[in-house]
């Protein structure tokens, strides 16, 4: 019997405060309105934003909400208008929108769209409401994705289709952390032949940005994270160095060391820590006249970013880069060809599996140390 434009119920992750467990619950899927689009999640990674809103200190968390923002899943039913996915279309969600025509999509300096980001920083969708009902409430959606839902509704500029044959548990990672960390070297910074690098924290987003520090060659691409059994993982994607700053000398900062390293300092570094102190060590490790860091971490609300403006006088440069600096719709197939032709590793970033029920561990599992990334099976 067709969905299409009815309702459809199935399981989803409900937030419903801040600092709770996600509580598995039926929901009611609202048909997709105009340039909307309804997606079976097939998979979703679990993204260190998903724990960082779920805690509460994200200026925009807001709740009864359906988290996740890195999913994969095949088009259901389409609303009307849209034109660029179909039904059976193998799709990744975008939480960073790509609409080809507000001013930030046609700058060419940027790949942030302007065109759903307001009513998605208010978890609604473009006309104001939601599509997600349980036990007589209406639920927010999450970064215009809400992908902790077997179904889920998004606007048609925040989803794009990829190569069917890509394993869409592998995907999903390219809808945030893979994506992220990778654009970051190769996109934002634009890594150069030779350049030395220092990536702050491990996890799925700064191990990418080794990988994309390896694409484009970089020179010395040293892993800073004071957890140490990210060292071999940071070896295996291509780290030339690790250094663990709790285990330098008392009188040797970090800022010294990765100097010392590097004859004056890096030429890209990377905080993916969300650490504002770690920003600023980021910021201070760059090399003299040209140094570059790039803020990637999401820092909680009311945290704010310092350093001496000298630093800044003396050519050290501070960016941020959001989805790596991808335009969704129009890169992230390349992407996922990518993957396909083995260029860019994925899997070996999935260290733990589960299913929707037991979503909650994949939260536990981030917070224990040995987990790159969790992905969960939605089907
Ligand atoms: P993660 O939790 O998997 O990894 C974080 C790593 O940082 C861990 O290995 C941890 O040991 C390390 N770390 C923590 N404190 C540190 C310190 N003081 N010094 C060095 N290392 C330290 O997280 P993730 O999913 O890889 O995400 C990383 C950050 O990027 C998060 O803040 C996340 O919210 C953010 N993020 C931003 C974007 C974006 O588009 N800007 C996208 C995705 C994620
Ligand atoms: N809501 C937070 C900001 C969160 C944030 O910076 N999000 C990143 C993506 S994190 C993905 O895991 C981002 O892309 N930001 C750009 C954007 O438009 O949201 C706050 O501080 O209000
Ligand atoms: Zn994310």
């Amino acid at each position: 019997m067709s969905t299409v434009g009815k309702s459809i119920f199935c399981k989803a992750a409900v937030a419903w405060e801040a600092g709770k467990e996600l509580s598995i619950e039926e929901v009611e899927v609202l048909p997709p309105r105009a340039h909307e689009v309804r997606i079976k999640i097939h998979y979703t990674g679990v993204c260190h934003t998903d724990a960082y809103t779920l805690s509460g200190v994200d200026p925009e968390g807001a709740f009864p909400v359906i988290l996740g923002h890195e999913g994969a899943g095949i088009i259901e039913s389409v609303g009307e208008g849209v034109t660029n996915v179909k039904p059976g279309d193998h799709v990744i969600a975008l939480y960073t929108a790509e609409c080809r025509k507000c001013k930030f999509c046609k700058s060419g300096k940027t790949n942030l769209c302007g065109s759903v980001r307001a009513t998605q920083g208010l978890g609604l969708m473009p006309d104001g409401t939601s599509r997600f009902r349980c036990k007589g409430k209406e639920l927010l959606h999450f970064m215009g994705c809400s992908t902790f839902s077997q179904y889920t509704v998004v606007a048609d500029v925040s989803v794009v289709a990829v190569n069917p044959t890509a394993g869409m548990d592998k995907t999903c990672l390219l809808g945030c952390g893979f994506t992220t960390g990778y654009g970051a070297a190769t996109i934002t910074a634009k890594v150069e032949a030779g350049d030395n690098v220092a990536i702050f924290g491990a996890g799925c987003v700064g191990l990418s940005v080794v990988q994309g520090a390896v694409t484009n060659k970089a020179g010395k691409i040293i892993v800073v994270d004071i957890n140490n059994k990210k060292k071999d993982w940071a070896f295996k994607f291509g780290a030339t160095d690790f250094v663990n700053p709790l285990e330098l000398p008392k009188d040797v900062t970090i800022v010294d060391k990765l100097i010392e390293m590097t004859d004056g300092g890096c030429d890209y570094t990377f905080d993916c820590t969300g650490n504002v102190k770690v920003m600023r060590n980021a910021l201070e490790a760059c090399h003299k006249g040209w140094g570059t860091s790039i803020v990637i971490g999401v820092a909680a609300a009311g945290e704010e970013i310092s350093t001496r403006p000298f630093q800044l006088v003396t050519g050290r440069n501070w960016r941020g880069s959001a989805f790596g600096g991808f335009k969704g719709r129009t890169q992230l197939p390349g992407l996922v060809e990518d993957y396909i032709s083995g260029k860019i590793q994925i899997e070996d970033m999935i260290t733990h599996r589960h299913q929707l029920d037991q979503i909650n561990d994949a939260f536990h599992d981030m917070h224990g140390g040995d987990c790159i990334r969790a992905v969960v099976d939605m089907k």
